[in-house]
């Protein structure tokens, strides 16, 4: 077979030699776990632990130096999986957990299934091997298997995966997900120790949205990279907005639930605008009230005739504002509940004067009161973890025409002669799948051999942790914590199910407060920064500077 035709730049990549924590200089077998004290789920304490009877309180796990050998001696088989959206370093956990299991035993076996959970279910895999895996260490993508958001839900399901698991030999899975992937590898974790069956259950925390962290899992891999593409493109459309000076750019930015990206981009290049979706939640903001925040801004600007600048979006905004909230999740309950006579409607509108009549007086008016377009978007099918697909509703373009349209009744009473001239974009897509940072290609090496080591112990229901991340890679702390630790209880597709929490801005935190003492001045002056492309080569400074989010919280 012809060979792949490669950049230059993934040539060079190819050679980087990520680098491991100094636990693991002497290899797994030279590590011991040590356990600290049983722990709590973050609330909703009886209900999880009455679910989760056998993995509920396990303590968390930290590894320090010390004779192993024992683990050398068996041969075991690990099946690994790669769920939900792409982040920049997934074939990197791979590698990394293939090293650790093949620095333990040579004879060890790692076999990646295909597609996400649907490969567990369909027993479609592939063996990773050194050779396949040399063409993708370092690199973006998940393409080495491919990911998919299958939910492993039902008692079938459960009880397939458990035949093809037992079928392959496997003695550990690893799943790489966000906090929806990692509630189902606690489920799984649970189902196994249930009905004894001896095979480990892993998680690595993965998003680019940021929201899966806590104390013990300072940030989920990706987000550094991802949010480094997204300042570039940014910066790069702030040097253009103050270079040109005719237009208002609405930039929306991923991150579903939670608006840590915008944030992030938002304090490495210093625009106009950014609107945190936790903040406005906080305040209990109506939509018009976000409009009127943009209008004073435009307004104030166009007085010194400035009559462009830069507006970041967060792409979830729209479940932050509460009576959209209370709009969505009720439209997920009716949704669900009318799944069936919906499915036999060919026609959106027909679909929609449905609903209408199915939700209450005050949110069908609000529904109706929307645009075409965004009212059909929140129609569209959740994902099968029942969150609504934010990453298709045009938020930037609802606020680019509210603004208009407010805009447009000032100018008629006189208090506005400005000209607003919008351009629309929503970054999401293009930084899922770049090419990991060094901080991203370390962070995630170190995340893949951690669990390796988590698996071979035979430790179940555990999350990789890899800690004390602003220092330098060869420093960080390596261990595990209980998934169940993360629960709490909430409202899925009308049901109320145990999840993993996911992480939001804090509004008190140094990430936020920062961009409160600079916005006002951000608003009216161009205090723009320009980061430029990662760099993977060059001073250390440039090449492994942590995000500032990770910076601050870390303080
Ligand atoms: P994960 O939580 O699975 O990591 O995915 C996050 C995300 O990238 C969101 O930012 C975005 O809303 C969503 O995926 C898009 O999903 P899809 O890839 O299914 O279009």
């Amino acid at each position: 077979m012809a060979k792949l035709k490669i950049s230059e730049l993934q040539a060079e990549r190819l050679k980087y030699k990520p680098t491991l924590p100094g636990i693991f200089k002497n290899g797994p077998a030279s590590i011991k776990p040590v356990f600290e004290k049983p722990t709590k789920s973050i609330s909703d304490q009886e209900t999880v632990q009455k679910l989760f009877p056998n993995t509920y309180g396990m303590p968390m796990v930290n590894f320090r130096k010390g004779k192993n050998q024992e683990i050398s001696k068996k041969t075991v088989t690990v099946g690994v999986v790669l769920s939900g959206g792409q982040a920049p370093g997934g074939h990197n956990v791979i590698a990394g957990l293939f090293d650790g299991l093949k620095k333990t035993n040579t004879k060890n076996k790692l076999i990646g299934f295909l597609g996400g959970p649907s490969g567990i279910l369909e027993n479609k895999w592939k063996e990773i091997t050194s050779q396949l895996l040399n063409e993708y260490r370092n690199t973006g993508g998940f393409d080495i298997i491919q990911s998919g958001r299958t939910k492993i839900e039902t008692p079938e399901q459960f009880e397939q995966t458990k035949k093809n698991l037992i079928d392959n030999k496997i003695n550990a899975l690893v799943v790489v997900g966000g906090d929806d992937s990692n509630t189902n590898a606690a489920l799984l974790a649970e189902y196994f120790k249930r009905e004894k069956v001896n095979i480990s259950v892993i998680g690595v925390p993965k998003t680019i949205d940021g929201d899966l962290k806590n104390k013990q899992i300072e940030t989920s891999f990706g987000f550094d990279t991802a949010t480094k593409i997204y300042s570039e493109l940014t910066g790069n459309i702030c040097r253009d907005v103050n270079s040109a000076r005719k237009y208002w750019h609405f930039i929306r930015l991923m991150g579903r639930s939670a608006s840590h990206i915008a944030l992030e981009v938002g304090l490495k290049t210093q625009p106009n605008i950014v609107l945190i979706g936790e903040e406005v939640l906080a305040k209990k903001m109506t939509l018009s009230q976000v409009v009127d925040g943009i209008v004073d801004i435009v307004v104030k600007r166009a007085e010194t005739k400035k009559n462009f600048g830069v507006v970041l979006i967060p792409e979830g905004l729209i479940e932050f504002i509460p009576e959209m909230k209370e709009l969505i999740s009720a439209l997920n309950d009716t949704l669900a509940e009318n799944e069936e006579i919906l499915k036999s409607m060919a026609n959106i509108e027909e679909k929609k004067n449905l609903i209408h009549t199915k939700l209450p007086g005050n949110l069908a008016s609000l529904m109706i009161s929307l645009p075409n377009t965004i009212s059909s978007q929140l129609m569209l099918d959740r994902d099968p973890h029942g969150n609504v697909q934010v990453s298709q509703i045009e938020t930037e373009k609802l606020l680019v025409s509210m603004v208009k349209k407010k805009l447009s009744e000032l100018k008629k009473d006189g208090k506005y002669t400005g000209k607003f001239s919008t351009i629309a974009h929503f970054f999401g897509y293009e930084g899922r799948c770049g090419a990991p940072s060094n901080f991203d290609a370390n962070y995630t090496y170190s995340l893949g051999y951690n669990s390796a080591v988590l698996a071979i112990n035979g430790l179940t229901g555990y999350l990789s942790s890899v800690r004390k991340l602003t220092k330098k890679a060869g420093q960080w702390e390596c261990g595990g914590i209980p998934l169940t630790m993360m629960m709490n209880i909430e409202r899925r597709k009308g049901k109320e199910k145990p999840v993993i929490k996911k992480a939001l801005v804090e509004l008190e935190g140094i990430p936020f407060t920062t961009l409160l003492k600079n916005r006002d001045v951000w608003a009216v002056t161009e205090s723009y920064i320009y980061p430029g492309p990662i760099q993977y080569f060059g001073p250390y400074s440039v090449t492994d500077m942590t995000t500032v989010t990770l910076k601050y919280e870390q303080k």
